[in-house]
């Protein structure tokens, strides 16, 4: 039986937030990442300040340079987490199969559910308009036989898109498509196949397979595999992943180490509450990084007591990334993963009396996400936090 698979994105997810609870952002250009003028990177753009060049990643001075007017605000990632929470249990009482990549995007494989909740179509439009009726937000989503093409699909008219691609729709809708829609490759890779007179998907699907991988390595197999529509990878949940990471290719390659660490802060804080959510805790804590021409390296650091602390990825994280990146060479990607999970349950049976103290820290955070989860922001915060 052919799968259907269902690829969601959030449109411009952390500023739609913004722009739904404070409506005088309504319409206006909205940079969510920090204030003006200020270190730091743009996490995202309302689709008003996208007409001005400015994107994910792009260092918040550059943003004010292009878009002086624009209204700047910080992430309030707790708020994005909750909205992240509701969106995801909307997915699982359509199937069990939802895979998250990040807190506004997942895929579920609905192939099984088609029975009880209408065909694939049908579902992704109910979802569509639950996350519409229900958090008064829009969501872009694709319909595929496919991880790879779901996703494609997904973006073909964001924002508050909708598209449904079958293999045979391959060569009118997605052999057009520049090959920067596929994910991994940045303007750099693109220019260099442009040399090869490899502009779209479907020159790449029909290029010879060593030219392929003379150009990108050993991932060149795979691109052309993709590009011919080919994409066997099923959808995993997280219950059942032999590990839970999260990745960032870049629109630009970076340099800068102050903007990178921001970003694996970022990583770890995601991966974190992913592990405090499914209830694991990991042991080892890998970072990944691609560099711009391509060479990719994973390093990892295994720990005694398994954590599922932001704070200790991150300073793993930290550690790991500074040993490994000379600032020679810019970064098309980075990423953070934590495997050899163990469950919460083990976790618990495994406690000496020398790290109660941690244990009762892994306790804090997730009862803190908890309760910030079903009462609102805030409802727990430090005291020095709270305004006489
Ligand atoms: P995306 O889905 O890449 O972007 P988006 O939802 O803002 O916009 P769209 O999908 O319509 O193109 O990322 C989802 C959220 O993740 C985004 O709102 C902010 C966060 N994010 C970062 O913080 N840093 C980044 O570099 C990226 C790419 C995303
Ligand atoms: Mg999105």
């Amino acid at each position: 039986m052919e799968r259907k698979i269902i690829h969601v994105d959030m449109d411009a997810f952390y500023a739609a937030i913004e722009q739904r609870d404070n409506p005088d952002l309504k319409g206006k250009p909205v940079i969510i990442g920090g204030k003006e003028n200020t270190r730091g990177v743009v996490s995202t753009a309302s689709y008003e300040a996208r007409k001005y060049g400015i994107h994910s990643a792009m260092p918040l001075v550059e943003a004010y340079r292009r878009c002086p007017e624009a209204v700047f605000i910080k992430p309030d990632l707790q708020k994005y987490r909750r909205v992240s929470y509701s969106i995801m249990r909307i997915f699982e009482e359509y199937t069990p199969l939802v895979e998250p990549l990040s807190l506004d995007e997942a895929f579920l494989d609905v192939t099984g559910s088609q029975k009880l909740f209408g065909s694939a179509e049908e579902i992704g439009i109910k979802i569509k308009d639950r996350i519409k009726k229900e958090l008064n937000l829009t969501a872009s989503i694709g319909i595929a036989p496919n991880k790879f093409l779901a996703k494609l699909s997904s973006d073909l008219n964001k924002p508050d898109g909708f598209n449904v691609v079958n293999i045979g729709d391959l060569k009118e809708k997605i052999w057009p498509l520049p090959i920067t829609k596929l994910w991994g490759i940045g303007n750099k890779t693109a220019n260099k196949l442009k040399g090869f007179n490899i502009n779209t998907i479907g020159e790449l699907a029909r290029v010879d397979e060593s030219l392929l991988v003379k150009l990108l390595g050993s991932w060149g197999q795979e691109v052309k595999r993709l590009a011919n529509g080919i994409d066997p990878r099923p959808v995993v949940p997280e219950r059942d992943a032999h590990s839970i990471g999260h990745e960032i290719t870049f629109k630009e390659d970076i340099k800068d180490k102050k903007i990178l660490e921001d970003i694996l802060l970022e990583l770890s804080q995601d991966v974190g509450w992913r592990l405090r959510r499914t209830g694991f805790f990991g042991k080892t804590i890998i970072v990944k990084l691609r560099f711009y021409d391509f060479q990719t390296i994973t390093r990892s650091q295994t720990i005694s007591e398994a954590t599922n602390r932001d704070d200790v990825i991150f300073k793993i994280a930290q550690e790991l990334f500074h040993k490994n990146f000379s600032g020679e060479k810019s970064l098309r990607l980075i990423g953070i993963t934590l495997s050899n999970l163990v469950k919460e349950e083990e976790v618990k049976k495994q406690l000496t009396l020398f790290n109660k103290d941690n244990y009762k820290f892994e306790k804090l955070y997730s009862a803190l996400d908890k309760i910030n989860l079903k009462y609102g922001k805030e409802t727990v915060t430090r005291a020095r936090l709270i305004k006489k």
